[in-house]
């Protein structure tokens, strides 16, 4: 195959596993940063890809890029997301195993831009009928609109992502997408009635006050104006410079169309509600009770949710209590009854979440056969100045990704030298799994113990968390002293199941692998803060993924692919090899002087553990065959 690669593709190294010196931290990120400065933003580890986000478009994504990159093998072509995409696509097809891509990597570091580039691969390359195209245009255009209302601004990233998702994507037996499901784990509700300074509610609210026609905002009872609304409010930040809400919402409500909403009527209702519900206000009536002060609200709110005023009232005032099977009301106090409306507004909002998402899947479902590729974008790890339970969770399910991630690099690594006959030397690395056992440990972990508390009778505080916290892990290595919880009934166990469920979906699919990394915290493109990406490196483990790639050893290539190479170079092999394919490899390394410490041939592929051996063979080639100039790089 012929390079595709320019000069400027070959600056540092595409691939990790070339590094002269690949124990070196620093090594590593100078080629980062070296391939940064160009704009060549990915880099293999193996066929890990490592993606740098640029903060800025990059012209590396048309369509006549998107068709270079069609069966071309990894090595040919310089790294990009769409070699992961088609190599997923072509391992699904040839070896008819389902296959799933895991990407990981902080907030803003690129998740959800990887997750939809190769989505727009698969819409674009894969062969599709007519009647298949509108499944096609749904899969794409069910990402605007879970964005929409999934997404906010935070300090971190323009277009966070306030949810996990895994997405299905299946395939039929010509390759052609034919339907698609989606998991969504653990909405950011408290983002429905509180936001940290500097951040802002879920898209949705912005883009209906900037962009909704004049009578539908009328109908709902609200104003264009973000400023008059509570819970739009906390964070001082109803504008942001990347975002244009206005257009966005008429993206928005043409996805909302394609996938099959022709009455988005009930969503709206439900969004402005919220609204009315953040202005809902409470005072003391004429007898000291705790009464609603904003009637207009209370009217709208009553029509849009199509409930009854007066039960409205009372649901928000008081509250049922049923002891010795006797009911009784009582009055709430100020502070309960604005807790209940919030908690009202974050259930209400939640739900209508998971009722987009179960019609989504319904106008993306296919009953029948398929393989499929699962993709995972999952919100990334984040520490804020004060940490919530949404926090804990998103970093729990990012430690048992990275879990997920140690194992199968590792396994498949070892699985391949077993399936080969080929010795395999163990490398060390971290295993988070203690961290995963403090959190989840049955009777022992942080969940359990959470729940316990919950279920308490009496009534449970965080104080009393925190002792018995402190009581049973005290002691532990990894105890975080710091952590701060609050109500949260329903949620530990229950995302702690779900997440276990992602697990098992994951394990049984072949992975592919993208690791993003973020090069700076101020959304800039260009700019590259090495202690930032060091500190990336290190937690995603890619140095000791990149370890275990040499261990063994750093390359290994089929027979046929090795001998078609470089048989040119052995007169015994040349022109063509007619036994077989081993011992022709036999006698073509023999030939070049390969020493026996430096390659193994296994069953179907020659294992070659330093890349200085296949350096000297790559020399020898461009030295017979000037006019062919490749480099290394480019064929492997
Ligand atoms: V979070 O965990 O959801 O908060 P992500 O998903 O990792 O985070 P996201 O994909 O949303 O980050 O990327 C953040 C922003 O970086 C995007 O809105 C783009 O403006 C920018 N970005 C990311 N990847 C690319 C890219 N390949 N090309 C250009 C990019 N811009
Ligand atoms: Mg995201």
């Amino acid at each position: 195959m012929e390079s595709t690669l320019t000069a400027r593709d070959r600056v540092g190294v595409q691939d990790f596993v070339l590094l002269e010196n690949y124990t070196s931290e620093a090594a590593f990120i100078e080629n980062l940063r070296r391939r940064f400065g160009e704009n060549l933003i990915y880099t293999y580890i193996g066929s890990v890809l490592v993606s740098v986000n640029p903060n800025k478009d990059l012209e590396i994504y048309s369509k006549a890029h998107m068709e270079r990159y069609r069966g071309v093998s990894f090595y040919e072509i310089s790294p990009h997301i769409y070699a992961v995409s088609d190599n997923t696509y072509r391992a699904m097809r040839t070896e008819r195993r389902d296959q799933c891509i895991l990407i990981s990597g902080e907030s803003g570091a690129g998740k959800t831009e990887a997750s939809k580039k190769i989505l727009q691969y698969y819409a674009t390359t894969c062969p599709v009928t007519d009647h298949l195209s509108t499944l096609r245009d749904r899969l794409v255009q069910s990402n605007p609109v879970l964005e929409a209302f999934g997404n906010a601004k935070t300090l971190r990233n323009d277009n966070s992502s306030r949810f996990g998702k895994y997405m299905d994507v299946q395939f039929d037996f010509r390759g052609a997408p034919i339907g698609g499901h989606i998991l969504n784990y653990l909405l950011e509700k408290s983002r429905v009635v509180h936001q940290n300074h500097g951040e802002r509610n879920f898209h949705i609210f912005y883009q209906l006050l900037e962009g909704g026609e004049q009578n539908l905002l009328s109908k709902l009872g609200l104003e264009r104006n973000a400023q008059k609304y509570q819970y739009l409010v906390k964070g001082c930040c109803p504008r942001v410079s990347s975002i244009n809400d206005k257009n966005d919402w008429r993206t928005v409500r043409k996805a909302l169309t394609v996938i099959g909403f022709h009455e988005d009527e009930d969503l709206l209702n439900i969004i402005a509600s919220v609204l009315h519900l953040g202005n809902t206000q409470f005072g003391e009536g004429k007898n000291g009770e705790n009464q609603i002060t904003t009637e207009p609200q209370l009217k709208y709110l009553s029509k849009l949710l199509g409930v009854d005023g007066a039960a409205l009232r009372e649901a928000l005032t008081h509250k049922k209590i049923t002891a010795k099977g006797e009911e009784m009301i009582s009055p709430l106090s100020f502070e309960q009854a604005v807790a209940a409306r919030d908690a009202l507004a974050k259930a209400v909002y939640g739900r209508a979440f998971t009722w987009l998402v179960v019609k989504i899947n319904q106008s993306l479902a296919f009953k029948g056969s398929s393989s499929v590729i699962g993709l995972l974008d999952i919100y990334g790890f984040e520490v804020f100045q004060h940490n919530s339970f949404e926090q804990f969770c998103i970093n729990y399910c990012n430690e048992k990704l990275h879990q997920l991630f140690i194992e199968l690099t590792l396994k498949s690594e070892q699985e391949e030298y077993e399936a080969e006959g080929i010795t395999w030397e163990p490398v060390k690395y971290f295993d988070n799994k203690i961290i995963c056992d403090l959190v989840e440990g049955k009777h022992k972990g942080l969940i359990s113990i959470l729940d316990e508390e919950c279920l308490r009778p009496g009534e449970p505080s965080d104080i009393s968390f925190l002792e018995k916290l402190e009581d049973t892990l005290g002691g532990h290595a990894h105890f975080n002293k710091d952590l701060l919880y609050r109500n949260l009934k329903e949620t530990a166990t229950q995302f702690k199941n779900s997440l276990a469920k992602l697990i098992e979906i994951l394990m049984s699919k072949e992975p592919s692998y993208v690791r993003c990394i973020k090069p700076n915290d101020a959304k800039q493109s260009g700019r590259f803060d090495e202690a930032l990406v060091r500190h990336q490196v290190k937690y995603l483990g890619l140095m000791e993924n990149l370890r275990v790639r040499r261990a063994g050893f750093a390359y290994r290539r089929h027979y046929e692919t090795f001998l078609q190479r470089y048989k040119s170079l052995c007169p015994g092999t040349w022109p063509n090899w007619q036994g077989r394919l081993a011992d022709g490899v036999a006698t073509l390394v023999q030939h070049l002087g390969y020493k026996p410490e430096e390659y193994k041939l296994g069953k179907t592929k020659i294992f070659i553990r330093f890349p200085k051996t296949l350096f000297s063979t790559e020399d020898s080639l461009e030295a017979r065959r000037p006019a062919l100039v490749l480099t290394l790089q480019t064929s492997w």
